[in-house]
C-alpha cells in the first residue's frame, strides 16, 4: 500500500506539465532538437513598429509556424533576450525557429507566432561598448510601455493572432528572464504562461512582483523558473521559486546539474517550455 502511495506520487511528480512544487531535473532535450531536419518549416521575418513609448520606429524579429495562414489564428511567445544582446540574439544563438519547427513537426508544440523584440527600449538600442550603463538598465525597465503599448498592438494588428491572456506567453534569458518575471507577474490580464530563464537582478523582488499570490493563482497557466546551478545568479531564480512555493503557488522550477549562463540552457528551456504552453 505505502509503495503504491509512494509510486504515485512520484509518477505525479515526474508527468511533465502537473503544475508541481520543487527543484527537479529538468527533461533533457533529444539529440538533434537543434538540427534542421526534413519537416516543414516556418518563417523568420525583421518587421518595423512604431514606438511612442520611445518616439521612433523600433525592430522585432518575428517567427511564423509552418503553414501560418489568415484563416487560422495563433498564440503568441515573446521572447526577450539578454543585455547583451537585440532582436536578434535568440535566432543567433539559439535558432528558436528550428527548435519550433521541429517541436510543431512532432506535435510536441503546437503552431504559435514567436516574437523576440530588442528589450532595451531607448533611441540608440544597438549593442556595443559597456552593457551596464545607467541608461540601459533603465531601458530594460522602460520596455515594459512599448511591449504593452507598442509592439503588442502591432502584433495584433498585423498578424493573425489570438488576443487573450490565455494565449499570450512571455519568456526570457537573463536580463529578459528578469523582465518576464516582471512583466509577467505586473500584468496578470495581459500573460497567462511565463517562463524565466536565468534571470538577472533586474527581477524585483519576491514580495513587490507577487503582492498577491491569489491572483496569480486565478490568472497565470504555468510558471516555469530556471537557472544553472553554476550560474552566479541562481539566488534569484531560488529567492522567486521560495516565497512562490511559502505562498502555494504553483512554480515549476529547476536548478539544472552544471548548468550555465549560455544558450545550452536556454535553448533546452525553450524546448521544454514551448511543449508546455497554449494547452
Ligand atoms: C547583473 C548581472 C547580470 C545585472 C544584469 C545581468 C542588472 C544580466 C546578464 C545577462 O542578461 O546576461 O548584476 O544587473
Amino acid at each position: 500500500m505505502n509503495r503504491v502511495l509512494i509510486a504515485s506520487v512520484l509518477a505525479l511528480l515526474l508527468i511533465p506539465g502537473t503544475m508541481v512544487y520543487g527543484q527537479e531535473t529538468p527533461p533533457v532535450p533529444p539529440e538533434g532538437f537543434d538540427r534542421v531536419a526534413d519537416v516543414p518549416h516556418g518563417a523568420i521575418q525583421l518587421v518595423t513598429y512604431p514606438s511612442k513609448t520611445v518616439g521612433v520606429d523600433r525592430r522585432a524579429v518575428v517567427y511564423t509556424p509552418p503553414g501560418y495562414s489568415k484563416e487560422q489564428k495563433y498564440p503568441v511567445l515573446y521572447l526577450l533576450h539578454g543585455i547583451g544582446g537585440t532582436e536578434w540574439e535568440w535566432v543567433h544563438g539559439g535558432h528558436p525557429e528550428i527548435i519550433l519547427d521541429n517541436l510543431i513537426a512532432e506535435k510536441k508544440a503546437v503552431p504559435m507566432v514567436v516574437v523576440m523584440p530588442n528589450g532595451r527600449a531607448m533611441k540608440d538600442d544597438r549593442v556595443g561598448g559597456n552593457p551596464f550603463t545607467r541608461e540601459r538598465i533603465e531601458a530594460f525597465a522602460t520596455f515594459e510601455r512599448d511591449l504593452l503599448d507598442d509592439l503588442i498592438p502591432y502584433i495584433e494588428k498585423n498578424f493573425s493572432v489570438l488576443t487573450d491572456k490565455d494565449n499570450r506567453a512571455i519568456a526570457g534569458l537573463s536580463m529578459g528572464g528578469g523582465q518576464t518575471l516582471n512583466f509577467g507577474f505586473g500584468h496578470l490580464d495581459t500573460f497567462a504562461w511565463i517562463g524565466s530563464f536565468s534571470a538577472a537582478p533586474n527581477s524585483k523582488k519576491p514580495e513587490e512582483l507577487v503582492p498577491d499570490p491569489e491572483a496569480v493563482k486565478k490568472n497565470v497557466k504555468l510558471i516555469w523558473i530556471s537557472c544553472g546551478d553554476n550560474d552566479n545568479l541562481i539566488h534569484i531564480s531560488k529567492r522567486t521559486y521560495e516565497y512562490l512555493k511559502e505562498n502555494d503557488v504553483p512554480c515549476q522550477f529547476f536548478a539544472t546539474p552544471g548548468g550555465r549562463h549560455d544558450f545550452r540552457e536556454w535553448k533546452a528551456n525553450l524546448y521544454n517550455f514551448a511543449q508546455l504552453i497554449f494547452k
